[in-house]
């Protein structure tokens, strides 16, 4: 039996184009092989490696038109053009069809972008006629929305490891597929859905197979990059994250030596960037600074960088895992907030320190980390006030803040802040549909904030001799020889002045109609200062 696995295109404003390593695809081969070896198996990758194409916005997402009206090319500006970032259907069915495979595997890991994956699967079975299997993070958080489509034969929900295996060892063999783990299918026009079971034990797992997708393919800073995954699982309740729905509650982490052994392994393959993807790395926290002693020394200095790019939770760091981080090669920090509203945060299930935040920031300053924080700008139980409250706290810090517009997943625990529509707006369960709007605050807002966060980074970007100046001054400047500096100046000072933002095209400035100017300055007059992330300080009050 031949089965291919597909990491299928997605259509965005924008893609972010490191981690897109398929590595759920990649432990799926490896345990197909293991535990199948007369199985061939195959990933193919329709997403990263293909010319983008521009599509036109689909009617779901055609209000956000006016968010995004140019192509602007301010350091402020968000999007305008949307793409289809991947192979196109037609070359999918055909690269499909010359594989011969017998069973088609397509990743649905994103519920915006599941209409992207059915459109594969329909186009495979325009040419051949073998059955489809579907799995990932959307078909777990919405399988008879996906087992539905006629494309579509099984699905499997959680992870898929055992279930795949058991799949296939079914379909060869011909036995029952009621005793296939976590699987739905269709009989005589009704879903069947089997019971949900355990996957193999996170040591019994084979390190994911990455012959099909060669090394220099996912980099980072131009050096080739491996996903790495210590643990599955993750206990927090978190009611923005829906991640449960594949992996569950129960925290189960792998052996450090099966860790270490699987980073030397990729060392020897060329890997020399290690982007740690778990969603709770570190909550075993005398476990994960073992590792990291482990991995002090153990390659040539600066020859390899460690990432854990979806970020570590504040609670499980302090001075010392900090430290052992660096010393291992860690130098940037991806941590998240929230929210700095002790009540929302709560409310949403997250646990939450302001006290153990400003710590940690302070820690990993003192150490030489460049920093970015995490704020969820519209959660659906904050309010606006709030909001800005968040924002700024974190432009005091010497942080860089990352600003995710909430979207609502298939699953999310918030589902019931929203009664129209149970399963939710799945189209626009994604960042760049900036949010979805409450009694307290509406799409202009979280679009005025968004930009806002981008404005302030703009500023905590500047190096400069003082350790502390007025905006004024920093703003005098001559930046005639830095184009984005300068553009980004003049806009600033427009919107201080005029009190109008702008785009920056080609054909001129446009006024960006949507942005609130008067909620940016409710924002701006409580500011008073922004600290860079090289920890200078910049004075906005009145006076500056
Ligand atoms: C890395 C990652 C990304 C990468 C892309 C990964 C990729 N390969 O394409 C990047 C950073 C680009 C990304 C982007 C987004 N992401 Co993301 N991402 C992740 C993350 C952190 C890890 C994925 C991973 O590698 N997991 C580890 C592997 C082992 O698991 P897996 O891929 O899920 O595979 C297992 C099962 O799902 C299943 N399975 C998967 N595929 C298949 C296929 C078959 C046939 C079968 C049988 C089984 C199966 O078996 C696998 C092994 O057990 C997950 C969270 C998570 N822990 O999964 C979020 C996650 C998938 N992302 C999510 C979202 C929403 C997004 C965004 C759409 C958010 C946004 N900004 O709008 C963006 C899109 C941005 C853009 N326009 O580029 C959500 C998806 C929820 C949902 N229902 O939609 C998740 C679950 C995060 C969360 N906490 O809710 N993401």
């Amino acid at each position: 039996m031949k089965v291919l696995l597909l990491q299928p295109p997605v259509q965005d404003f924008y893609e972010t184009k490191i981690r897109l390593q398929p590595i759920g695809l990649a432990y799926l081969k490896a345990a197909i092989r293991r535990f199948l070896p007369e199985t061939e198996v195959r990933i193919r990758d329709f997403h990263h490696g293909w010319k983008k194409q521009p599509v036109p916005l689909p009617h779901t997402l055609s209000h956000l038109h006016d968010y995004y009206p140019w192509p602007d090319k301010s350091p402020f500006g968000l999007f305008h053009q949307y793409y289809h970032f991947g192979a196109r259907f037609d070359r999918i069915a055909e690269d499909t069809a010359k594989e011969k495979p017998d069973l088609a595997g397509i990743s649905f890991n994103f519920s915006p972008y599941y209409h992207e994956a059915l459109q594969t699967a329909r186009a495979i079975k325009c040419l051949l006629n073998i059955p489809v299997v579907a799995g990932g993070a959307h078909v777990s958080a919405s399988p008879a929305s996906v087992l539905n489509d006629p494309a579509v034969d099984y699905v499997i929900r959680g992870e898929g490891e055992r279930p795949v295996v058991e799949l296939i060892r079914t379909l060869m063999q011909g036995g029952d597929l009621c005793n296939v783990p976590n699987l739905g299918f269709k009989k005589g026009g009704q879903f069947v859905w089997n019971r949900m079971d355990r996957n193999y034990d996170p040591d019994e797992l084979p390190w994911p197979d990455l012959s099909d997708l060669p090394s220099g393919t996912y980099r980072y800073r131009d050096q080739p990059l491996s996903c790495i995954i210590t643990s599955r699982g993750c206990p927090y309740r978190c009611a923005f994250c829906s991640v449960h729905q594949v992996f569950g509650r129960e925290y189960r982490r792998r052996e450090n030596d099966d860790i270490l052994g699987e980073i030397k392994f990729r060392y020897d393959q060329g890997y020399r960037v290690f982007d740690f993807e778990d969603d709770n790395l570190g909550f075993d926290l005398r476990d994960f600074k073992s590792l990291c002693r482990e991995l002090v020394g153990l390659f040539p200095a600066g020859d390899v960088t460690f990432l854990a790019m979806n970020g570590i939770c504040y609670q499980n760091l302090d001075e010392e895992s900090l430290a052992l981080m660096k010393k291992a090669g860690f130098s940037g920090l991806n941590i998240s907030l929230v929210s700095a509203d002790e009540q929302v945060v709560r409310d949403a299930g997250r646990p939450h320190a302001m006290g153990k935040y400003r710590s940690v920031v302070d820690s990993a300053f003192r150490q030489g980390y460049a920093v970015t924080a995490y704020q969820i700008l519209g959660l659906p139980n904050e309010s606006l006030e709030s909001m800005i409250n968040t924002l700024c706290i974190n432009s005091w810090l010497p942080v860089l803040i990352g600003v995710s517009p909430f979207y609502l997943s298939p699953g999310m625990a918030f589902s019931e802040y929203f009664d129209e529509n149970p399963e939710c707006d799945l189209a626009a369960s994604r960042l760049t549909a900036l949010g979805k709007p409450t009694a307290n605050f509406d799409r202009e807002d979280i679009y005025t904030l968004f930009i806002t966060a981008r404005i302030i980074n703009f500023l905590k970007g500047f190096s400069f001799p003082e350790d502390r100046i007025t905006l004024s001054h920093l703003l005098g400047r001559n930046y005639d020889r830095d184009n984005r500096k300068k553009t980004g100046i003049e806009l600033l000072k427009l919107l201080l002045v005029e009190k109008m933002l702008y785009a920056y095209t080609s054909d001129g400035l446009k006024h960006l109609k949507k942005f609130r100017t008067g909620l940016f300055f409710q924002f701006w007059d409580k500011l008073d200062y922004i600290q860079t992330q090289a920890g200078k300080i910049i004075t906005t009050g009145a006076d500056a």
